[in-house]
């Protein structure tokens, strides 16, 4: 019992000094380990006489017995304390803010885009898909431009390969849709409007781009006169401005209407241009067999990003195409 209390007295303290369950695991190797220290005072027994053996085998697997109770008992408590703290550590805070979430607006041309097809739509016009895109034959050929027209330079154009072009103006969709009308895939009257980019190669500047955006819409039908033209488009300019504004239409060219006017409306003071308008070009109705004496139409094409130059109070174009945030994040949100 000599030689076993002070083994016994240095475990107990090892154990409970034990912080970890690897540390408990170092000591318990150092007692009960196959050399360790209870297993050593075991092969002592054979040294002692015989009548000792029995008491001395007793007190050791008592010994061994009482150490592997505590080892348990404190390996329960390590592991609860290192469960407590591992939980803890990993525990999560469901008050905290989530990553925020960056609420979106639409692009001010997109928005104003909207408002016109909204206002057109409501006026009547089916809106059709053009293409940016476009055979040299609906850009112009089909629009009763004479071969060696002058105005083919004006609009001066990005040529992608021979006979196609990117759109100068949403007008070329106009012989897309007499075509359709001609093959019976579509019935007078008609009621026709297109949206989207045009191209042309011209000097950037602070109302100019290469790239810019236009409507176009046109109606063809029995006994549609300059009235009819005049009308639509002072109703469009009073959906998209207010009831207060006031339209002038002034004697204009374009090959393709007759007579052809140019279009403004009333703003701060002075007038302010936003396109061309006209009568459709007999010419191009008799082309695509459209009879004449009983058919007429207008049509009118519009420069989009005026508009919201406009409301806005947006003094350069530019700045709708080069998407620099701090000009974006001004626009309303969704
Ligand atoms: C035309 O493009 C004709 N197709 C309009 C038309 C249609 C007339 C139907 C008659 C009947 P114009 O080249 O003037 O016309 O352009 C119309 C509008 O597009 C201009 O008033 C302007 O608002 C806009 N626009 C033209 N070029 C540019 C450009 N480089 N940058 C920005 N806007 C432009």
């Amino acid at each position: 019992m000599e030689s076993i209390q002070p083994i016994l007295d240095e475990a107990e303290r090892a154990i409970a000094q034990a912080a970890s369950l690897a540390e408990l695991q170092a000591v318990e190797t150092h007692y009960l380990g196959r050399k360790g220290a209870i297993g050593q005072l075991m092969r002592q027994l054979g040294t002692l006489p015989p009548e000792q053996r029995p008491q001395f085998g007793q007190q050791v697997n008592a010994a061994r017995e009482h150490l592997e109770r505590l080892f348990a008992e404190r390996r329960a408590a390590l592991e609860q304390a290192e469960l407590v703290q591992r939980i803890e550590a990993e525990r999560l805070d469901i008050t905290l803010p989530g990553a925020p979430m960056r609420p979106a607006r639409l692009h001010p041309l997109t928005l104003t885009m909207q408002r016109v097809k909204r206002a057109l739509t409501g006026l009547g016009f089916e809106f059709v898909d053009g293409y940016d895109l476009e055979h040299f034959k609906y850009n112009f050929g089909a629009l009763n431009y004479p071969d060696d027209h002058p105005a083919m330079d004006e609009q001066n154009s990005f040529h992608i390969a021979p006979g196609y072009l990117l759109r100068t103006q949403t007008t070329s969709i106009q012989g897309r849709i007499f075509e359709q009308l001609q093959r019976g895939e579509r019935r007078l009257p008609i009621r026709i409007a297109v949206i989207g980019r045009c191209y042309r190669y011209e000097n950037v500047d602070a109302t100019h781009s290469h790239t810019f955006h236009q409507v176009d819409a046109f109606m063809v039908d029995e006994g549609v006169s300059m009235a009819h033209l005049k009308g639509v488009l002072t109703q469009f300019a009073q959906l998209m401005f207010g009831a207060e504004v006031r339209v002038r239409f002034r004697p204009d060219y374009f090959p393709f209407v007759e007579p052809g006017v140019d279009f403004a409306i009333s703003w701060k003071g002075g007038w302010l241009e936003l396109g061309g308008a006209g009568l459709i070009h007999p010419n191009i109705l008799e082309r695509y067999g459209i009879d004449t004496e009983r058919y007429s139409g207008f049509a009118f094409g519009l420069g989009i990003e005026r508009i919201p130059m406009l409301q806005y109070g947006v003094d350069d174009l530019r700045l709708f195409l080069e998407n620099d945030l701090r000009f974006l994040e001004q626009f309303p949100l969704l």
